[in-house]
């Protein structure tokens, strides 16, 4: 579809116990709030919006959720993101393009998963400070926001609470960029995977015009598969992004992170994107307004907004 034919579909999950730290639950109201419906109406999307998801329903069937092995809240995560798979992928089906924000990045199983079953073949571009690739097995934290990669992939043993999870995600079709804070267990699963990773050390040694190429050009060589963008916004340097559960320093540029959201928009195959990991309780007023507002540009670069 072209640009003014499709349709934006909105969908903001409240996952409140997902992350171990308050708040980020209430991050995506913020970027509504802000005003990003309506900009991306005004760059000619069809925009429908499915509301603040609360969960409450999932919330209070699950009545204990005592940790699987070191895994924290696995049945609410785990039914949560089930939620968001079908919400997603319902959307996709009808073809509109689902921009999730978030909220914990473990509601990634839930949007990839929505996104490969309407488009097996897509690809996906995880701009992180993070790999998120741990297994219940290598985690140390125990937080599943670490682990939705391998989730997808079908890597470490099989939790039967997370079964709905179809492992169809392919190491070659995943690809990083702004990674910086990465587990020695994730490394090793990078390197036997044969996964594309671009750290922030290729990013200053290449610059991001040609990491984001290179990117592309590994995980869509033909430039014919439908690309999710799953954007954390912990990738962004702190002082860019301050307002987020786990920043780490020396990241990605304002102009980086946009860089790469407009790189992927020109490619005309963006099929579903995510902005996540808004926490607004985590840093002072000025901070959070900065960071929502971010956010918000993010999601605009990502859906067409051009600077000339
Ligand atoms: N790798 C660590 C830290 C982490 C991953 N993602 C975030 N933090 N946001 C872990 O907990 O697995
Ligand atoms: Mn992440
Ligand atoms: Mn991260």
């Amino acid at each position: 579809a072209t640009h003014e034919e499709s349709s934006v579909s909105r969908f903001l999950p409240n996952p409140k116990s997902l992350a171990p730290r308050p708040g980020v639950d209430e991050g995506p109201i913020h970027l509504v709030k802000a005003g990003l419906p309506q900009q991306l109406a005004d760059l000619g999307w069809d925009v429908e919006f499915n509301g603040h998801h609360q969960f409450e329903d999932i919330s209070a069937s699950i009545t204990s959720d005592e940790p699987i092995g070191l895994l924290k809240n696995p049945r609410r995560v785990s039914q949560v993101c089930h939620a968001v798979a079908q919400t997603v992928s319902g959307h996709a089906k009808r073809g509109k393009l689902p921009l999730t924000l978030g909220g914990d990045h473990s509601l990634a199983m839930g949007t990839i998963s929505g996104t490969l079953e309407q488009y097996p073949d897509a690809c996906v571009v995880w701009v992180d400070a993070h790999a998120d690739i741990n297994t219940p097995e290598t985690t140390d934290t125990g937080n599943i926001h670490g682990m939705p990669v391998a989730f997808l992939l079908g890597l470490g043993s099989p939790v039967p609470e997370f079964s709905w999870i179809k492992p169809v995600l392919k190491p070659n079709r995943i690809v990083y960029i702004g990674l910086r804070d990465v587990d020695a267990g994730e490394k090793r699963i990078l390197k036997e995977n044969g996964i594309k990773a671009f750290s922030m050390h290729e990013v200053d040694k290449y610059g991001i015009g040609q990491v984001v190429k290179m990117a592309l050009d590994h995980v869509n060589p033909k430039g014919d598969l439908p690309i999710h963008l799953s954007f954390d916004v912990d990738a962004l340097d702190p002082t860019v992004a301050p307002s987020t559960g786990t920043p780490v320093r020396g990241g990605l540029t304002f102009r980086e992170g946009h860089y790469i959201c407009e790189a992927i928009y020109e490619t005309g195959c963006l099929v579903a994107l995510d902005i996540m990991e808004v926490n607004p309780s985590l840093a002072n007023e000025e901070a959070v307004k900065q960071t929502v507002a971010v956010g918000c540009s993010l999601a605009r670069s990502a859906l067409g907004e051009t600077l000339l």
